[in-house]
Parts: C-alpha cells; structure tokens; sequence
C-alpha cells in the first residue's frame, strides 16, 4: 500500500511538472506568430490616418439677400438668459462677408473603399439659453454624443431621425449630461425641444472621417488621402449640392459651395 501510494505521489509529480511546463510552452507559442496576425485583424482595407495627407479648403457663400430672421418667442426663463436683449432664428446664419455658416461639407462618395475605427471621444451637445450649441453637430456612426443641459431648468431632446432610433428624453436639471450613439449615417438628424418650440439642431451622422461644418467665416477643411471624391455641402434650408474633387498626395484645393435662397 505505501509502495503503491509513493507510486501514485510520484505519478502525479510527473504528470504536475510535465503539464505545467507544456502550459508554459504553449502561452509562448503565439508570440513569434505575431506580426503576421496584427495587420489583418484589422482588416486590410483599414483606413491609414496617416495617408490624409491631402487637404481640401474653401468656403460656404450665400448669393443674394441676406435672409430676415424672426425675433424668437422667448419663454422669460429663457429671455432672462439673455439679459431682455432681441434673440433672432438660426435657420440662415449669413456672416458679414456674404460667407454661410453652418453648412456640412462632407465625403458623399469616393471613401466607401476603406473601414474606419469609431472615435471614442464624445461630440458635445450643449443646451445654453435656449439654444442648441452647436446648431449643426456632425459625428461619426456609433460615436458617443455627449447631451447637456447647461440651463437651470427643463429641456427635453427629441432627435427624430429617419434612419436610426427615435429617442426623447428630459434633462430637468442644469448640468445635466446623457451620451447617445447612432449607428447609421444620416445626413441630417432634426433635433427638437418639446418645452421651446423654435429650439432646433440637426446632427449630422457622417460614414467617414472626412467631414467639417463651416463656422463664422465660412470656412471648411478636411484632409484627405489622394483620390477622386464626390464632396456634398448640406444646408438645412438651402439644400444640397455636390462638386468633384481629385487630389494627389499633399496637394490642397480649394473649393467654394455658392447657396442661393431656395
Ligand atoms: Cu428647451
């Protein structure tokens, strides 16, 4: 019996040591298979930041008479925000210098070849005396947007898109903030308030990293890998008009999105 037991003590000792060192070898084995597996697994059509080394700039214009905007109906929680001062629409947003703010120049064609990481850092969209800020938000699908309420009483966002799910929540109280996420492209998202009926944004969900909104002097930049792309400017009153565009490698272009009253 000791015999046998000495026997089985000495088995099992065998069997621990020789598993615990094929254990060990087999946790090395992938390492030396590494650089072979790193490239596809992100897929080999996987977009390369590093190759927009193309730039297309220019501006956003408004042809004709810079349109009237309405005083707003302010609620007086809301005027208060704004010291009694006039608060005018934002459907037209025409600067001085005959350039249109914001207008959406994005990639509508050209940039289905490649696959593109979702960006993690969230896209703000604030609610500040009655207003949404910024008035035309643009993200990627599946990128979180980040919803604050930075006045001292209710807003509630209603997004009510066409092609991703409808969603309305209240924000009561200030600071509040919630993230959301699209997962569908779609140019672009109307965005209401229930309690103030002329609060209005749009957000824009855009397939590829290749997208900016013009700001007060109209402008826009988006870099660009070489290649020949259908570029589209969206305006949420004027419509939308494309232009080609070809650049090669560190070329910049420069392209200009004349807007007339429709
Ligand atoms: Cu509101």
């Amino acid at each position: 019996m000791v015999l046998r037991k000495l026997l089985y003590s000495a088995l099992l000792f065998v069997f621990v040591v020789s598993f615990g060192c094929g254990g060990g070898k087999q946790e090395e084995q992938p390492a030396p298979a590494q650089p072979s597996t790193t490239a596809p697994s992100a897929g080999s059509n996987a977009f390369d930041a590093s190759k927009a080394t193309a730039t297309v700039t220019g501006k956003a214009t408004f042809d004709g008479t810079k349109p009237t905007l309405a005083k707003l109906p302010l609620t007086p929680e809301c005027q208060q925000l704004h010291a009694g001062k006039p608060v005018v629409e934002e459907w037209a947003k025409v600067n001085d210098d005959g350039t249109l703010q914001d207008v959406l120049v994005y990639v509508k064609e050209g940039a289905e070849k490649w696959t593109y990481q979702t960006p993690t850092d969230p896209i703000l969209l604030d609610q500040v005396g009655c207003h949404y800020v910024p008035h035309v938000v643009a993200m990627m699908p599946n990128q979180p947007l980040k919803i604050r309420n930075s006045d001292p009483f209710l807003h509630n966002i209603h997004p009510q898109p066409a092609n991703n799910p409808a969603f309305n929540m209240g924000q009561p109280v200030k600071g509040m903030e919630n993230e959301k996420t699209f997962s569908n492209a779609e140019i672009a998202i109307p965005v209401k308030c229930d309690v103030h009926r002329w609060m209005s944004s749009y957000i824009a969900v855009v397939g590829n990293p290749f997208y900016a909104v013009t700001g007060s002097d109209g402008s826009f930049n988006v870099k660009l890998p070489a290649g020949t792309y259908t570029l589209e400017a969206w305006h949420e009153k004027f419509g939308a008009q494309t232009q080609q565009v070809t650049v090669t490698d560190g070329e910049s272009k420069d392209v200009t999105f004349t807007f007339k009253a429709s």
